[in-house]
C-alpha cells in the first residue's frame, strides 16, 4: 500500500451532482493542507459516462459537464446541473415546433458545450480530447477523465401493460427527469459496457493514485456503471493505493436522486451497510475502507466483519467545510487500512 497518510494523487470515480460536490470539498481539503505547509493533491476525476445521451442531434454528457461547471465555476447551484445565469429560448422554440424530447432542459448557454463537443466528436476527436479541450476554458483544477470513450448509455426496463413483455425500456435521463423516477425500474442497463475499454490516462489514474475515493454517487448508475467498464474494476482490484468509498445511503435513505429505487432494483438492501457489501472487500470486491453517517454507527460491525474497515462521521456535504472533514476522515481511514 503507498502511503496514504499524505497522499499526493487522488483518483476520485464520480458521478454528477453528488461526485461534483465531493470534489468541491476535496479540492477545499488540499487548500487547506498546503495553507497547513502540506504538499498539494493532484486529483484525477474518472467520471461516470453511462448517463449520456444524444438529444437534438448534440452528445450530452451530464456527469462530465456537472463535475465542469461545479469546479469551474459555471454550475447553477440551486439546480446542481447546467450554467447558471441560464436561459431557455432555443428549448422553447423546439417545444413551438413540438420537437421531442421537450422534457429534456436544455440551456442556451449550455448548449455551445455540446455544439462544441458534437462538432469535435464528428471531426473525429475521441470524448476524452474534447473534454480535455472544454477544460482548457473551465479550469476545474482536476484531471477530468471519462471512463471510456466508447459510447455506453444506461437504459431502464420499466412497466409497460400495453407491451407483450409487460416492460419498455427507455434511456436513463428519460427514466429521472421525465419518469422522475416513480416507476419501477426492472433493470437497469448500461448500454454498450462490455464492448467498452478504459479511456486513456484512466487505468493509469487508479494504478498510481497514493488514494483512490468512491464518493457518495450513485453505486448503481454512477459509481457502478464506472466499475463496469472491463479494465477498469481490475485497475481498482489490484491498485497499492488504498480504496476509500463513502456512503450515499444516511440513515436507510438516499440524500438526493434515486438510488434507493435503483438499490432495490438490483435487491440490494438499502443502507449504508448494505452499499459497502456490496461493494464489497478488495481483492474481490473494491473497497478497503468504508465511511457511514454517524446515524449508522451501529452497522460498522457489520462491514468489519464483512472484511471493511469502516468508521461513522458526518456524511452531509452542507457546505466545503463539512465536505473536507469527510476528505480528511477519508483520508485517515486509509492510512489505517494498510
Ligand atoms: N436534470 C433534470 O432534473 N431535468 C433536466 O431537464 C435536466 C437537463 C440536463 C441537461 C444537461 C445536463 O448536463 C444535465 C441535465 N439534468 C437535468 C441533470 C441530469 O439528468 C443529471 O445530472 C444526471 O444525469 C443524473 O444524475
Amino acid at each position: 500500500m503507498a502511503a496514504a497518510a499524505s497522499p499526493t494523487r487522488v483518483t476520485v470515480l464520480s458521478g454528477g451532482v453528488g461526485g461534483a460536490r465531493f470534489l468541491q470539498g476535496l479540492l477545499h481539503w488540499s487548500a487547506q493542507r498546503v495553507a497547513a505547509g502540506g504538499g498539494p493533491v493532484e486529483v484525477s476525476v474518472v467520471a461516470n459516462t453511462g448517463d449520456d445521451m444524444w438529444v437534438h442531434g448534440l452528445k450530452v454528457c451530464p456527469d462530465l459537464d456537472t463535475v465542469m461547471y461545479t469546479l469551474g465555476g459555471g454550475i447553477d447551484t440551486e439546480r446542481g446541473w447546467g450554467r447558471t445565469d441560464e436561459t431557455w429560448h432555443a428549448v422553447e422554440e423546439l417545444k413551438a415546433y413540438g420537437v421531442e424530447p421537450t422534457w429534456f432542459g436544455l440551456g442556451d448557454r449550455d448548449l455551445a458545450t455540446h455544439l462544441v463537443r458534437t462538432q469535435m466528436l464528428e471531426a473525429g476527436y475521441p470524448l476524452s480530447a474534447v473534454t480535455e479541450a472544454l477544460c482548457r476554458r473551465w479550469q476545474p483544477g482536476v484531471r477530468l477523465l471519462p471512463m471510456t470513450d466508447d459510447r455506453v448509455e444506461t437504459h431502464v426496463a420499466i412497466p409497460d401493460a400495453e407491451a407483450p413483455s409487460g416492460q419498455r425500456v427507455v434511456h436513463f435521463q428519460e427514466y429521472w427527469i421525465r419518469l422522475r423516477a416513480e416507476v419501477p425500474a426492472l433493470a437497469v442497463v448500461p448500454v454498450g459496457i462490455d464492448g467498452a475499454t478504459p479511456a486513456p490516462g484512466v487505468v493509469e489514474a487508479i494504478e498510481t493514485a497514493d488514494l483512490v475515493l468512491l464518493p457518495p454517487s450513485n453505486p448503481i448508475v454512477s459509481v457502478g456503471t464506472i466499475l463496469g467498464v472491463p479494465g477498469i474494476d481490475e485497475a481498482v482490484r489490484r491498485t497499492p493505493a488504498p480504496v476509500v468509498g463513502l456512503s450515499p445511503i444516511v440513515a436507510g435513505r438516499h440524500v438526493r436522486g434515486m438510488a434507493q429505487q435503483l438499490l432495490e432494483s438490483r435487491g440490494i438492501e438499502v443502507s449504508a451497510a448494505g452499499v459497502g457489501l456490496h461493494y464489497g472487500a478488495r481483492p474481490t470486491g473494491f473497497l478497503d475502507g468504508w465511511l457511514v453517517d454517524e446515524s449508522d454507527a451501529g452497522q460498522v460491525v457489520a462491514l468489519e466483519e464483512g472484511g471493511i474497515r469502516a468508521r461513522a462521521v458526518p456524511l452531509m456535504m452542507t457546505d466545503p467545510d463539512a465536505t473536507a472533514a469527510m476528505v480528511r476522515a477519508a483520508v485517515d481511514l486509509a492510512g489505517s487500512t494498510r
